[in-house]
């Protein structure tokens, strides 16, 4: 609203200096008539460009542009591409805002500096997708003294709460449902050992915390042996490398990979393939990933992924309901959850039970996938 304000009295300030011109060049006639004519005829300009100033005025004080800057991660993973592409449709120019945005490519001292550039630029609200969850108080103390309303998407922020609203999806829960629907498999398939490998996300972020934490309450509970379990940084070049040394390190000694992102499966489906291990519905080792990409889900439709815990990227939407709130002085809601759905391959697991909640597995079709919005 700031910087429409300001165009406005950059236009107002750019006709106005075109009817002095005007003026000056009419002198050059030396005609009374024609002078007394420009003088008219800058008049009503002069009247017109009030009038157009004061509609602008109106339209500004309506809620015109809005200008919203966002920290979003990086562009690591599928999904990150959908929540950009998400925040870009919601928050374009035919919609009534300036989107000022940032790749902050996975590095927390970029994203600080984005969001102190935000400041600077005195937008009027900043989004901020968290790469990790400390580290924040500091420069939310300075959003908060600038008046410039803070909401956080997907991620979560641990050591501050100088923020208005949040919006996302909950980790803990998907690593749960990773979890039930591994035993329930395993009941199903009659299969009494699992040896585990958790290839996790970016170390410290929200999704690798609470994703870990749900997954090893459900293994602390069944007894299961996590061999071992390290971070891919949520690429497919990551999952990719930590498999290979998997692949290495514990030939013939695992039957269960769980990759805490798509891309991440993606990598890991390379490197078994390369090192001659076979994995999926058919396999010897059980597939688990999250996100639900389209392409993941495609996977899961073939046997190759067992199961994909979908974390839905679509927030933007639910994000500008935060922001409409706020300009109608109106309080926001502080948490929202996205919800998401569970999927497989086949029918050998058809419900899961995850916080004491029945939740159906949805086996991927291609009537599916051709709605799938991301
Ligand atoms: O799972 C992963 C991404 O924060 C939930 O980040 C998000 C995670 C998502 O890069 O693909």
């Amino acid at each position: 609203m700031k910087r429409k304000i300001v165009s406005v009295l950059v236009c107002a300030a750019m006709v106005a200096t075109m009817a002095v011109g005007c003026g000056s060049s009419s002198t050059d006639t030396s005609s009374d008539a024609a002078a007394t004519t420009e003088d008219a005829a800058a008049e009503e300009d002069a009247a017109a460009t009030e009038d157009a100033a004061a509609t602008d005025d109106a339209a500004a004080a309506d809620g015109d542009v809005i200008t919203v800057g966002f920290a979003q991660v990086g562009h690591e993973s599928d999904w990150r591409t959908a929540s950009t592409q998400s925040c870009q449709d919601v928050f374009s120019a035919e919609n009534g805002y300036d989107l000022q945005f940032v790749d902050c490519d996975n590095d927390s001292a970029v994203q600080l500096e984005a969001v102190r550039g935000f400041i600077e630029q005195q937008v009027d609200y900043i989004i901020i997708d968290p790469i990790v969850t400390t580290g924040w108080d500091m420069v939310l103390t300075e959003c908060e003294d600038a008046g410039i309303p803070v909401i956080v998407i997907d991620r979560t922020i641990e050591d501050s709460d100088k923020y208005v609203a949040w919006v996302g999806t909950d980790s803990k829960a998907e690593g749960l449902a990773a979890g039930e629907w591994l035993k329930a498999y395993a009941e199903a398939k009659d299969i009494s050992e699992l040896n585990i490998l958790v290839i996790e996300g970016t170390t410290g972020a929200s999704a690798q915390i609470g994703r870990t934490e749900g997954f090893n309450e459900i293994a602390e509970r069944e007894g299961w042996n996590i061999i071992d379990s390290q971070t891919g940084d949520f690429t497919q070049e990551g999952g990719q490398t930590v498999m290979e040394s998997y692949c290495k390190s514990y030939e013939g000694q695992f039957n269960v990979v769980v990759c805490q992102n798509d891309n991440e499966a993606f990598g890991a489906m390379d490197a078994m393939t390369a090192a001659g291990v076979s994995y999926g519905v058919d396999g010897d080792v059980i597939l688990i990933s999250f996100d639900g990409c389209r392409a993941a889900l495609e996977y899961a439709m073939d046997g190759q992924i067992n199961a994909v815990i979908e974390c839905n990227p679509m927030a933007a939407p639910i994000v500008e309901e935060v922001i409409q709130a706020l300009e109608a002085g109106e309080e926001p809601v502080a948490e929202q959850y996205v919800p998401g759905s569970y999927f497989t391959g086949d029918d050998s697991v058809t419900s899961i039970e995850v916080n004491g909640e029945a939740k159906e597995m949805t086996i991927v079709t291609p009537e599916l996938l051709e709605t799938r919005p991301f």
